[in-house]
C-alpha cells in the first residue's frame, strides 16, 4: 500500500523533478504548481530543515498505511515533492505546536483516541467517556501528549528512532488534557501552553454558560509550561473569554509579556508571575480566534519600527452571540453567514512608552471576508494571505440548530463556504488605503478550508496544504479531504537572478560582535551602491501552522551597512539580533538576504545559544560605517519571467531620486538612488465568483455518522480517568528541564502489533 503510493507520487511528480535548475528562475510568479501528495491531509505542518517538512493530520481512515494502521504522520522532501509516511503513536487531531531552542519541534495535545466514522476508540478508558486506543486506527490518547521531533535530512538515517517521532504520553506528557491548546514560546525558549478543550466541540462553552471556569470538565481554563516550570495554573482570562477561547491567539512583546487574544477580549499577561492586564476589546464585536479564525500575524520587526511589534488580525466573524451556539454546533447556518473583511492592528508595547493602547483599523481584505485565512510573511517584509472562506467559520458538524439534518447541510459537514482560491498580498510600509494587492495572482480550484495549512519554503515559495471539513476521511463529498500540496510563487519569482550570500554563520547570538556577509556581483543588476544600499538581512521562522495560525511566526530584520568592492561584490556589516530573546525566540530560523526586493534563498541556522534558559545577552556592537564606491556594478540579469496572469505587473519604471546621504570613509557626499516604481494597469480582476467550481452536493442521511462532539464527546462528565496523572511513569514538575526522551532511549511500540501500552 505504501509503496504503491510511493510510487505514484513519483510518477505524477516526475514534471515537477524535472524542472531546471540552479538560478535559472522558472516558476512563474504568481502561479500554484503542484506540490505532489501528501499522503495524510496536511492539517498541521512545519520546516524542519531544508530538506523537510513535517505534516500531521488527524486520527482517519487515510488509505495510506504504517504499521497496518492509517498514517497520522508524513515527511514531505520539497526537492523530490514527496511524502514518505511517518508512525504518530497517539491523535494529533488539532494540536498545537512550537519549535525548541536546539531546532526540535514539539507538538502538545490532542483528541483522545478515534477509530473509524469519528467514534471513541474502542479501548476506552475504564471510566468511559473517551478512548485510550482504538484498533482499526490504531492512535493512543493524545490529550496529554508532548511530541517531540528532531528534524532530520537525508544524509542521516530517516528511520533511526532519534529521527521519528517521540510520542509517549507514559514517558513525557503534560499535566492537562488539552485540545486546541495556544502555544507560544518565551525568551527562555520554554513554551506557554494555554487552555484549550478537554474534550473538545465546535466552541467551548455550553449554553446558556452557567459555569465558564470548567464547563462541567469540558474546559481547561489553565497554563503550564514545556519545560515545566511548576504546577498548571488557572488563567482568569481563560474563564472571562470562555466559550471562545480554544486557540488563542498568543505573541510575546519585548518586556516578556504576552499578548493573548480570545472572544473579543485581548490582555498583556506576565507569564512568570500570572498577572494579568487588560487592553481595549477588538473592535466591532469582530472574533479572531477559532472557530472565527481570522488572519492574525506579527509585522516584521525592523531597525525602521525600532524593532516594535505589531500584531495584525484580518478577517474573522461578528456572528451574534447566539449564533456560537455550543459544543455541539453553530444555531445559524454559518455558511450564509458573510465572514468579516475587516483588519485590525495593535501595538501593545509602543516604542514611545504610551500607554494609550488600541485596535487601529487597517485596510480591509480585498473581493471578500474571509475566515481561516493565514498570513505567510515573505522573506521582503510582505505578508501573503492565504487559504479560508468567505463565509462562515472553521469547525464541522452533520447539523446547526437550523438545519438538523445531516443530508440538508449546504456543504455537507463544512461550515465554512466559497473558498477563496486567489492569495492577496499585504504590504505594511505602503500608506494605508494601499496595502493589498492581488495583481498578478492565479487562483487555485482546490478549496482550502477547515484544516487547511501553509508555509513558506526555503527557496521563497509558499507550500500549501490540507483542507479537510470532515469527520473522518471523505473524497466525494463537496469540500473533500485534500491530499493534494500546491507551491505558490510569490511575484519575486519574476526574477531571473536571485541573489546569493556568502559567509552567513550557523548561530545568531543576541547583541554582541557584527558578522560579514558578501554578496556576488551577479546576484544583482546596476549600481553597486544602489543594490547594496537596498538590500536588508532578514531572520525568520516559519512556525508551526494549523487551523489558520503559524504559531511562532516571526521575521526580524537585522541591522547592517555595507561597503561595496570594486568587483562588484558587497559586503554586509550585519548586526546580531538585538539584545533581548523576547524579540526572536531562540531556535531554528533561516536567514535571506533581500535585494531590491528579491530574496535568496533561505539558510538555516540557530538563533540563541541551543539551550534553554535565559540566553546570553552581549551589548551591540557599532557597525562600521558605510563605504561606497562609484561606478561598481552588479552583473546579473535584469529581465524578468513574463506575469502569469493576463493581469499585467512587473513593468519597472526607474525614477531617479535623492535617496539618502551616506557618510563613507574618506568619502562624504550625497549620493543619488533610485526608486524603482511599480505601474500596474487597474486591477481588471474580476471578483471570482467564490462558489464556482464547488458543486453543491447533497449528501444523505446516514445514522452512523453522528455529529461531531455529540458521538465522542461527554462535556457533562468528568474528565476520563488517566493514568498519566499521578502514575510512577509521570515526570515530575521540575525534572522535565533535563528530559530528553531520545537520551533515555525508550522502548517503543513494536512495529508489528499494536498493543495497549498501559
Ligand atoms: C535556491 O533553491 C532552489 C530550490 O531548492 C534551487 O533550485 C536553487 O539552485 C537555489 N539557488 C541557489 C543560488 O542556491
Ligand atoms: C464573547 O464575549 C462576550 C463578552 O464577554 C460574551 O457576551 C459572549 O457570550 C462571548 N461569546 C461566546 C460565544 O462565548
Ligand atoms: C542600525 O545601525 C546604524 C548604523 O550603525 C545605527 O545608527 C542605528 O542606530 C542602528 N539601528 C538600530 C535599530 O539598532
Ligand atoms: C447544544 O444545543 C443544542 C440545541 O439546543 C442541544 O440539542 C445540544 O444538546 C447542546 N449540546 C450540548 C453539548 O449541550
Ligand atoms: C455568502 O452569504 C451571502 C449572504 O447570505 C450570500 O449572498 C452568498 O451567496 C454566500 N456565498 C457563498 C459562497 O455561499
Ligand atoms: C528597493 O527595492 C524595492 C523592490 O524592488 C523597490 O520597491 C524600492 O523602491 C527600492 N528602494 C530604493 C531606495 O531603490
Ligand atoms: C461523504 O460526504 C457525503 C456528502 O456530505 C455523504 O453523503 C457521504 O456519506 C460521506 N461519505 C463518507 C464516507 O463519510
Ligand atoms: C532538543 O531538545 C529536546 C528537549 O530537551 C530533546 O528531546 C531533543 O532530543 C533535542 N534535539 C536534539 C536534536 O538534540
Ligand atoms: C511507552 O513507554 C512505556 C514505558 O517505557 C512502555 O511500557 C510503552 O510500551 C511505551 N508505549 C509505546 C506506545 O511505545
Ligand atoms: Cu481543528
Amino acid at each position: 500500500m505504501v509503496l504503491q503510493h510511493r510510487q505514484l507520487s513519483l510518477l505524477a511528480l516526475g514534471l515537477a523533478a524535472a524542472a531546471p535548475a540552479a538560478f535559472a528562475q522558472t516558476h512563474k510568479p504568481g502561479s500554484f504548481e503542484d506540490g505532489g501528495n501528501t499522503l495524510v491531509s496536511g492539517m498541521m505542518l512545519f520546516l524542519g530543515n531544508a530538506e523537510k517538512l513535517y505534516i500531521l493530520d488527524k486520527s482517519e481512515a487515510n488509505p495510506t498505511q504504517i504499521d497496518g494502521h492509517p498514517a497520522m504522520g508524513s515527511v514531505y522532501d520539497i526537492a523530490s515533492r514527496t511524502a514518505t509516511p511517518m508512525l504518530v503513536q497517539s491523535n494529533t487531531f488539532c494540536a498545537s505546536g512550537m519549535h525548541l531552542p536546539n531546532g526540535s519541534y514539539i507538538t502538545l495535545g490532542g483528541n483522545g483516541a478515534i477509530g473509524p466514522g469519528g467514534n471513541i476508540g474502542n479501548v476506552p478508558y475504564p471510566g468511559g467517556g473517551s478512548g485510550e486506543y482504538d484498533t482499526v486506527f490504531g492512535d493512543y490518547d493524545g490529550t496529554l501528549a508532548i511530541r517531540v521531533l528532531n528534524p532530520c535530512t537525508d544524509a542521516d538515517n530517516m528511520d533511526d528512532p532519534s529521527c521519528q517521532w517521540f510520542d509517549n504520553s507514559t514517558v513525557l506528557h503534560m499535566q492537562k488534557q488539552r485540545w486546541y491548546s495556544a502555544a507560544e514560546a518565551l525568551g527562555d525558549g520554554s513554551v506557554a501552553i494555554i487552555g484549550g478543550f478537554v474534550n473538545g466541540g465546535y466552541i467551548n462553552r455550553n449554553y446558556p454558560n452557567v459555569d465558564p471556569a470548567s464547563e462541567g470538565g469540558a474546559a481547561e481554563s489553565t497554563y503550564e509550561f514545556y519545560p515545566s516550570k511548576g504546577d498548571a495554573q488557572v488563567m482568569q482570562f481563560m474563564i472571562d473569554t470562555s466559550g471562545l477561547n480554544a486557540y488563542a491567539l498568543t505573541y510575546l512583546m519585548p518586556s516578556g509579556q504576552m499578548l493573548v487574544q480570545a472572544n473579543v477580549s485581548t490582555m498583556l499577561w506576565e507569564p512568570l508571575t500570572n498577572v494579568e492586564h487588560r487592553l481595549p476589546d477588538m473592535p466591532d464585536g469582530i472574533v479572531r480566534v477559532y472557530p472565527a479564525s481570522g488572519a492574525n500575524a506579527m509585522l516584521p520587526l525592523t531597525p525602521a519600527n525600532n524593532y516594535t511589534p505589531t500584531v495584525l488580525f484580518c478577517g474573522g466573524s461578528d456572528m451574534p452571540d447566539e449564533a456560537w451556539g455550543n459544543y455541539s454546533w453553530p444555531f445559524i447556518n454559518t455558511w450564509d453567514y458573510p465572514a468579516s473583511s475587516k483588519c485590525h492592528s495593535i501595538t501593545p508595547e509602543p516604542a514611545d512608552g504610551s500607554t494609550d493602547i488600541d485596535y487601529v483599523a487597517d485596510d480591509d481584505i480585498p473581493l471578500s471576508g474571509r475566515s481561516m485565512g493565514q498570513f505567510i510573511i515573505l522573506p521582503d517584509g510582505t505578508m501573503l494571505l492565504l487559504n479560508g472562506g468567505a463565509n462562515g467559520t472553521a469547525g464541522y458538524s452533520t447539523q446547526t440548530l437550523q438545519t438538523p439534518s445531516y443530508s440538508d447541510m449546504a456543504y455537507g459537514m463544512s461550515l465554512c463556504s466559497g473558498p477563496q482560491g486567489q492569495p492577496a498580498l499585504y504590504d505594511p510600509r505602503k500608506p494605508l488605503g494601499s496595502r493589498w494587492s492581488t495583481t498578478g495572482f492565479d487562483t487555485s480550484s482546490i478549496a482550502r478550508l477547515y484544516h487547511s495549512s501553509a508555509m513558506l519554503l526555503p527557496d521563497g515559495s509558499v507550500f500549501i496544504a490540507g483542507s479537510n471539513p470532515n469527520v473522518d476521511v471523505n473524497t466525494s463529498t463537496v469540500f473533500p479531504t485534500t491530499y493534494q500540496a500546491e507551491i505558490f510563487y510569490p511575484s519575486y519569482f519574476a526574477a531571473t537572478t536571485r541573489p546569493v550570500a556568502t559567509g552567513i554563520p550557523s548561530t545568531i547570538s543576541y547583541g554582541g560582535p557584527s558578522f560579514d556577509l558578501t554578496i556576488s556581483a551577479s546576484s544583482y543588476s546596476g549600481s553597486a551602491n544602489d543594490a547594496a544600499a537596498n538590500t536588508t538581512v532578514v531572520i525568520q521562522r516559519g512556525g508551526f501552522t494549523t487551523h489558520g495560525m503559524n504559531m511562532g511566526q516571526r521575521l526580524l530584520q537585522l541591522n547592517n551597512t555595507f561597503t561595496v568592492n570594486r568587483d562588484g561584490s558587497y559586503t554586509l556589516h550585519v548586526s546580531q539580533a538585538p539584545p533581548n530573546a523576547n524579540l526572536f525566540q531562540p531556535g531554528p530560523a533561516m536567514l535571506f538576504v533581500v535585494v531590491d526586493g528579491i530574496p535568496s534563498n533561505g539558510t538555516f541556522l540557530t538563533v540563541g545559544n541551543g539551550q534553554f534558559g535565559t540566553q546570553p545577552i552581549a551589548a551591540v556592537a557599532d557597525l562600521p560605517a558605510s563605504v561606497l564606491l562609484d561606478g561598481a556594478a552588479g552583473t546579473g540579469s535584469n529581465t524578468v519571467n513574463t506575469p502569469n496572469s493576463g493581469a499585467s505587473t512587473s513593468h519597472t519604471v526607474l525614477i531617479a531620486a535623492i535617496v539618502a546621504a551616506v557618510a563613507a570613509v574618506g568619502i562624504i557626499g550625497a549620493i543619488f538612488g533610485i526608486i524603482l516604481a511599480k505601474r500596474r494597469r487597474a486591477a481588471a480582476q474580476a471578483a471570482s465568483s467564490s462558489a464556482a467550481g464547488y458543486p453543491l452536493v447533497h449528501g444523505q442521511d446516514d445514522p452512523s455518522m453522528m455529529s461531531w462532539n455529540a458521538s465522542n464527546v461527554s462535556v457533562n462528565t468528568p474528565p476520563p480517568f488517566s493514568p498519566y496523572h499521578d502514575g510512577p511513569g509521570g515526570r515530575g514538575a521540575q525534572s522535565e528541564v533535563e528530559f530528553d526522551p531520545y537520551y533515555q532511549n525508550v522502548p517503543r511500540m513494536s512495529t508489528s502489533n499494536a498493543q495497549r501500552p498501559f
